[in-house]
């Protein structure tokens, strides 16, 4: 990566990888409650993050004894892009399912 500067006749590129700070990333966490079905909960977490039937079910039953867990870790827009979907497919579904995202 390098950036322009104008000097008169020329353009200069100078380095700047030492300056740029990667991107703060965001868990997507899933929360507990009495009466989303597990199934659903198990779904939502394979179909939204990627995550095969068993890692779904794992982080599912983690959720559940624990209250809360992490299904992934994404850049901000993705992480709240993901939050959005997954409560209006909750809440399409009738269930209080709860996702939030908080700085990793
Ligand atoms: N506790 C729920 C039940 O017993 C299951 C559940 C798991 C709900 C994870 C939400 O994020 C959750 N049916």
């Amino acid at each position: 990566m390098a950036t322009k500067h104008e000097n008169g006749g020329g353009t200069v590129l100078e380095r700047q990888e030492a300056k740029l700070k990667p991107p703060p990333m965001y868990q997507v966490l899933l929360l507990n409650d009495d009466y989303t079905p597990m199934e659903f909960v198990v779904a939502v977490i394979q179909e939204y993050f990627n995550k095969d039937r068993e890692t779904a079910t794992q982080i599912m039953l983690k959720v559940h004894r624990d209250g809360k867990g992490m299904c992934g870790v994404y850049p901000k827009d993705i992480a709240s892009t993901k939050v959005e979907l997954v409560l209006t497919h909750a809440r399409k579904a009738g269930h209080p399912l709860q996702c939030v995202m908080e700085e990793a």
